[in-house]
Parts: structure tokens; C-alpha cells; sequence
């Protein structure tokens, strides 16, 4: 008898950090372990990532997750009960011929990851070993503690496109440790409340708990991070750089990128041009998506340009797929991806995202979505996969700090490594100039 052989499943509608439906799983073994996970939501979203089975309607604004949750009853349990949890590559692969789409459509992403990752914690679980380390054995890793991407001012599609630009965030990667990354970004994150007050008041939290960002322009954002960090006693650039997502493809149309705020609209070389104009004048290491999903040629000349100089991340551009990584790196496009499970539909298509990264020498984000939910799984993979980096957005709201407070308990158990900091960041200026 298989003791880790899956007896049950459930799934349940709970919800997220934007007061939205989401899928929860819950898978029972023999041996009586269980494993839980829930389904993170991406609002800005790349075209070729999983899709989320909503009910659509007018019952709440469509978003409801009825039919997900009916599909993983009706299909996704009869399917895997019986199979063992320990084997995640059969029981995805059993996920992924059951859908039959290369979207997951029929079951719905949403269904699909929240299984998934259930069977992984419950295999853990059976393991009686906490989830990096099953992460790390069932993948023969190393585990380390990540350096965190941690967001100051929120932007584009989770602050009502109040500026362009979606992430203003800090990277700490002269930090010797965890705890001084945390200490270091709250002395920031409340710096930069004091600037947004002396700016004429705060007015609220974007999606992911940054600060609102109330900007004439979206370079004033990085004018205010820059003050922020220095209000904290830091000097930008030395213990502290600024990390990008520029998210592109949520301002590109019509071939043109389009600065709603600025009423401005470039090509990619202009578009090329800015982002240069402000890697000159502010200590930026690392930037996301500088250029649109659909751009391929414009993804290519600017990593040509600056790959040497910061790390270029792929979100939309590379959706967590394997096949795409591999393409980005034979073009000449990034030099790092993010790995969002919920993009990819299953943890093993993610771990093969994250190998491909690593057989082209990219880096490795493992990312949360700007819906979220006290489910801690992303801090985990990082750790366990040493993908060395974990994004997971602000310094506020608990399904943020979840993560980052689940970091300091995993830096305490037996087995695990030491923390990457700045190393995670070698492909940049900062790393060699160290
Ligand atoms: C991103 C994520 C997280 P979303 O673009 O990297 O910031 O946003 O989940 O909305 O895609
Ligand atoms: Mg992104």
C-alpha cells in the first residue's frame, strides 16, 4: 500500500486579498496527511499565461469561481484519487492531459494550481517535513534563504492606472541577512509615507499594499523612492537599489507605448531611450517587462543594450514556459524570469520554466500575483528551488507579510542554507561591483 496515495479532494470557494472568489484545494492522503493550497489572481497578465475559469454574469462582476470549483469535483478528483502524491510530475502530467488545452481552459488554471500545489504540500506533509525541504530533496537543490523585490509604490493595472509604471520597488542586496532586509525596507516603506504626507497626504494603498501612487509624472515616483531611501539613512545605490516592473504590455497599443500620464506616446526606441535616461540617474538594478509582451525585436535591443548592466526580467514576456525561456534566450531577450506558478498551471511546467532558466544562465524570481492570500507555498519554492530571489510586493497587508514572516521561520529550520543576498544580483552593476 501506497501510504501517500490520494484519498480525497476538495474544493472550495474562498477569497483573495481584492475581495475576489478563489479556488481552494484540499487533498487527503492514506497515511491521513493533508495538503492545502489556494489559487493566486494576476491583474496585469501576460496573454499567453493559464486562464481562470470565473463564472462570468453579473453575479459578483463575473469573477465568481463556481464552475472551478465544480470541476474539481466532477473531473480533477476522480482523476488523481488513487495516484501518489510523492510523484508530482505524473499527477500534473495526469492535471494536464485531463484539461487537454494549452491555456487549461476546461479545468481552469485557477482549479488546476490550487491542485497542484495542494498535492505538493500534502506529499510534504506525508514526508513529516516542512514544504522547502521537500522542494529541495524531490529537486536535488541546495536550499537558501531568497533576497526579497519589496514594493514601495504601487502603479499601473493595481492602482487604477493612476500612474503607468506598476512596481516601484527596493531590493536590499548589501543586507548580511534576512531580518536587516526587513528592517532596512520598513525604515523605507514608512520614509516613504512621510514623503507622500509632506506631498499633500496619503491617500490609501495600491493592490499589493504600496503606497498610492499620487504622482504629476510617472519619473516622480522614482524621484520620491530615491528621497525615501535616503530619509531611511541610506545612500541609493550602496545597501539599497531600486528594482522595475515596468509591465509594458499593460501601456502598449497599436505599436506605440503610451504614457497615459504624461500624455505621451513613443516607439520602442523612445520607449528604450527613457528607460536608459533613468538607469543613468537612479540606482536601478533590476527591471521587469521594460518592453511589451509583442515586442520581441524591442525585448532584443534592449537587453542587447543594458543586459550587462541590470538584470532584465521576463513576467508577460515569458510566462513561467519553458519553450519561451529557451526562445528568449536563444533571440538575446532577458536575462532572468519570474516564475509564477498560476501562469504556468502546474508546479512541475513551473520547475521546467525554472530549469530552462537555469540551463541559460537567467536568473530566478519566483513571484506572487497582486491577488493573494495567506497561502505561503511561493516562499517556499524559492527557498527550496534556491531560486534566489522571491517578489512577493509590499512591506504591508497580511497576504504579503505572510510570506516574508514565513522567510524568517524557514532561515531558522535544520537543513536550510544561508541567505543569497547580493549574489542573487551578479548578472548587474551592483553584483560586480561588489
Ligand atoms: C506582476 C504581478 C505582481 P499581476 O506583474 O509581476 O506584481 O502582477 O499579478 O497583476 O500580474
Ligand atoms: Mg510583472
Amino acid at each position: 500500500m501506497i501510504t501517500s496515495a490520494i484519498t480525497d479532494v476538495v474544493g472550495r470557494r474562498v477569497w483573495d486579498s481584492r475581495g475576489r472568489p478563489t479556488v481552494e484545494v484540499e487533498i487527503a492522503l492514506e497515511s491521513g496527511a493533508i495538503g492545502r493550497a489556494i489559487a493566486p489572481a494576476g491583474a496585469s497578465r501576460g496573454s499567453r499565461e493559464a486562464i481562470d475559469l470565473r463564472d462570468g454574469g453579473e453575479h459578483l462582476a463575473g469573477y465568481d469561481v463556481g464552475t472551478a470549483v465544480a470541476q474539481v469535483a466532477a473531473k480533477i478528483a476522480p482523476s488523481v484519487k488513487g495516484l501518489d502524491a510523492a510523484d508530482q510530475r505524473s499527477i500534473d502530467d495526469a492535471l494536464i492531459a485531463l484539461d487537454g488545452t494549452k491555456t487549461k481552459s476546461v479545468l481552469g488554471g485557477n482549479a488546476m494550481v490550487a491542485t497542484s500545489l495542494a498535492v505538493l504540500h500534502a506529499a510534504a506533509a506525508d514526508a513529516g517535513i516542512p514544504l522547502w525541504k521537500w522542494v529541495a530533496q524531490s529537486n536535488e537543490r541546495e536550499p537558501t534563504i531568497p533576497l526579497p523585490e519589496i514594493q514601495i509604490f504601487g502603479g499601473g493595472a493595481h492602482a487604477g492606472r493612476r500612474v503607468d509604471i506598476q512596481d516601484f520597488m527596493v531590493m536590499v542586496p548589501g543586507a548580511a541577512d534576512f531580518e536587516e532586509v526587513m528592517e532596512v525596507t520598513s525604515n523605507i516603506y514608512r520614509a516613504a509615507g512621510r514623503v507622500m504626507e509632506e506631498k499633500g497626504g496619503i491617500t490609501g494603498v495600491a493592490d499589493e499594499g504600496g503606497w498610492w501612487p499620487n504622482f504629476d509624472s510617472n519619473e516622480e515616483a522614482l524621484e520620491c523612492l530615491v528621497r525615501a531611501i535616503e530619509m531611511a539613512g541610506e545612500i541609493p545605490g550602496e545597501r539599497v537599489v531600486i528594482s522595475l516592473d515596468i509591465a509594458a504590455s499593460e501601456f502598449f497599443e497599436n505599436g506605440e507605448y503610451r504614457l497615459a500620464l504624461e500624455d505621451r506616446a513613443m516607439d520602442a526606441d523612445g520607449q528604450i531611450e527613457l528607460l536608459e535616461s533613468w538607469l543613468d540617474k537612479y540606482p536601478i538594478a533590476s527591471i521587469e517587462d521594460p518592453l511589451a509582451e509583442t515586442d520581441k525585436e524591442g525585448m532584443r535591443a534592449f537587453t542587447q543594450a543594458f543586459g550587462e548592466r541590470v538584470q532584465i526580467i521576463g513576467d508577460d514576456y515569458l510566462v513561467t514556459n519553458a519553450a519561451l525561456v529557451e526562445e528568449a534566450a536563444s533571440d538575446g531577450a532577458c536575462n532572468a524570469v519570474l516564475i509564477k506558478v498560476n501562469q504556468a498551471g502546474t508546479v512541475s511546467e513551473s520547475i521546467d520554466a525554472y530549469h530552462a532558466a537555469q540551463a541559460a544562465g537567467f536568473g530566478t524570481i519566483v513571484s506572487a500575483r497582486s491577488g493573494e492570500s495567506e497561502d505561503t507555498s511561493i516562499s517556499h519554492l524559492s527557498a527550496g528551488l534556491n531560486a534566489r530571489q522571491l517578489k512577493v510586493g509590499s512591506f504591508t497587508r497580511s497576504e504579503r507579510m505572510a510570506k516574508w514572516n514565513e522567510c524568517l521561520r524557514m532561515q531558522c529550520q535544520p537543513g536550510m542554507g544561508g541567505f543569497v543576498g547580493g549574489e542573487a544580483l551578479a548578472n548587474t552593476w551592483w553584483g560586480r561591483s561588489q
